[in-house]
Order: structure tokens, then sequence, then C-alpha cells
């Protein structure tokens, strides 16, 4: 499906701020805004939210947890979460940590959203991809974002979306939330029911997806049987040296005993295992760029790694 961006105005239809509480309604859509640092996510918050938010923090820390109301354009309400920005699913700051655990399922006041929109910064393609490809292999419902679509024009890039869905699985919608491009498709996007990518981006070497299905078969069993969300914590154990956060707080001690162990031997077949992740996405990451990325006046070149550009 290609969605194309025209100028629309930001959803605001009426709804009050009677109850916020993410467990306080259960029938009402969850829907969350993820993304790097900088992409805009706070803004499109606001354009879809208007004034019915409520700000707190997540238990135990000081990060900011934003939660407000958005009418989509069938007249249900869904619950917006603006989760803190994140560069990556292995988590290296606090923010980080609260990002992984909602999407693990790992805080209980928190529950996983329904549906997430991954805000990306249309002119920094190539840094937001790897946490785009991180979320989409987590395989709940996304979205991808591409915001700044307006500065992204003005330095002359063009994004092929339908290549670019194509090769992510997922919907891709060009807006520019700042001034409230976009948001019509966005909304009408949120509003279906959007089927989960299941693309895998990475190949693990053989000794450590062993490692992995080895920490998943001793891993409880999730109770609504999302059986790939075992894996994905089985993943982040692995990669993840956190003591005592929810994802430790979550596995059997014995489990956790054990891991050291089995960082050890992965080490010993290869010290860099951990780093396979990052390459293995980046590869894929350029493959996608050089498919969808159209720039005219623009060198390849300039759509590397540390580019303004891109
Ligand atoms: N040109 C342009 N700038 C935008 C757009 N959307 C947001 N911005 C700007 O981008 C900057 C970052 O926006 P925020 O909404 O604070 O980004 P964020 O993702 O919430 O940032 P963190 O909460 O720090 O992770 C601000 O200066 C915004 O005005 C857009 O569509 N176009
Ligand atoms: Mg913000």
């Amino acid at each position: 499906m290609s969605v194309s961006a025209r100028p629309d105005a930001p959803g605001l239809a009426g709804a009050s701020v009677a109850s916020l509480d993410a467990r306080s309604e259960p029938a009402r859509r969850r829907i969350a805004l993820l993304g790097n640092p900088n992409s805009g996510k706070s803004t499109l918050f606001n354009a879809l939210t208007g004034l019915r938010q409520k700000v707190g923090n997540y238990p135990g820390v000081t990060v900011e947890k934003k939660i407000g109301v958005c009418t989509l354009p069938s007249g249900r309400r869904v619950e917006l979460l603006d989760l803190p920005g994140s560069y990556s699913l292995q988590p290296g700051s606090p923010d980080e940590v609260i990002v992984r655990d909602v999407l693990l399922d790992l805080l209980p006041d928190t529950p996983p959203p329904d549906l997430i929109v991954l805000v990306v910064d249309a002119t920094h393609l190539e840094r937001h991809l790897y946490l785009v490809l991180q979320v989409l292999e987590i395989g709940r419902p996304t979205i991808v974002a591409l915001n700044m679509i307006d500065t992204a024009e003005e330095l002359g890039i063009r994004i092929d979306t339908t290549v670019l869905e194509r090769r992510l699985g997922a919907p891709v919608v060009e807006i520019a939330a700042a001034r409230g491009r976009g948001l019509g498709n966005l909304r009408r996007l949120m509003d279906r029911d959007i089927e989960p990518s299941t693309r895998h981006f990475r190949q693990w070497p053989d000794p450590v997806r062993q490692a992995v299905e080895h920490l998943e078969a001793r891993l409880p069993r999730q109770p609504h049987g999302r059986d790939r969300g075992r894996r994905d914590v089985a993943i982040a154990l692995l990669l993840d040296d956190g003591e005592d956060d929810a994802l430790a707080r979550a596995v059997p001690a014995a489990l956790l005993d054990d891991l050291p162990a089995q960082r050890a031997k992965l080490d010993t077949v290869d010290p860099g295992w951990r780093n396979g992740d990052v390459l293995g996405r980046y590869d894929e990451i350029a493959g996608m760029l050089e498919a969808a990325l159209v720039a005219p006046g623009l060198g390849r070149d300039r759509c590397g790694t540390g580019s303004i550009a891109c």
C-alpha cells in the first residue's frame, strides 16, 4: 500500500480527559509513538491529541510518561502514548530501557501498544532505519511515519515510499508534523487494522542463534501465547547486561545466573558476536536506501554514514 502525503489539518476532534490511565479502559485501542530522539514524536503527539494529555513518570524512574487521547476518522477514540526517544532496542539509557520494556510487555502499568507509529526523520533516514528494523522484527503492527518531509524536500531528498513499504513489510506515510501535513493520511492508517511485518532483517551466526533458542526454551510461556515475544525476550537477555531491571525480574533466577556463562561461551567463538547484529542491519539498510532513496543532485556517497543529507 502506497500512501502519498497531502496537506491536511491535525486531527482535533473533541474528547475529554476523563481518564487516561492505561489499564482503566481496556477496550480503548492503544497506539504508541516511538522513534529516535528529536524525530518529532512530541510534535506529532501534540498535533494528534491537542490538549488532551496527561503527564506523569514511569514507576521508579524520572522518565516522563505522556498519554493522550486521539479521535480517528471513524470516530473511535484511541489512547496515544508518547514514548521516550530511543536509538536502539538494546538500551543504553533509562529512556531506552523504558521503550524496550514497554515493547516486551515487561511493565505492569503500561501494556504494550496495539499499534506502533514509528516516527522517522526523513532527513536522517539511514540512521533512523536502524531502530525501524529492530522494531519491525518485534512483530507488532507498525506504521512508519516519515516525518520532516518538508525539510527533506528542501534538501532535494525524495523517498520512494512504495519501495520502502515493500522492503519493510509495513505501511509508510510521509508527514510534516510541525506543519500538520500528511496527518489526515496517517490518521486514516491508524484507523485500520495493520498486519505486523513478518520480515527478518538479520541473520545471527549459528552459535548466537543456538544460544537464543536455548534461552527461549527455558523462558516461561507467555499468557497471550506470543511465541515471538519469548524470542525477543531471549535476545534481549543475551545482549543486555542490566542486573536489576524489569527484564531481569521477569525471568527465572537460574536462567539469569546462567547468562554470563552463555555470553562467555559466545566470546570464545567470536568476541565480536554482539556487533554482528549491528553490521547485518546496516547492510540491509544500505540496500534499502539504494532502492528507495531518490535524491536528485545528491551523489549516493552523500547519503552514506554521517552525511547531513541522509
Ligand atoms: N522541519 C520540521 N521540523 C519538525 C517537524 N516535526 C518536528 N519538527 C522539529 O523537530 C524538533 C524535535 O521535535 P520533537 O517533537 O521535540 O521531537 P521528539 O521526537 O519528541 O524528541 P525527544 O522527545 O527528545 O525524543 C523540534 O524542533 C520540532 O519543531 C516537521 O515536520 N518538520
Ligand atoms: Mg518528545
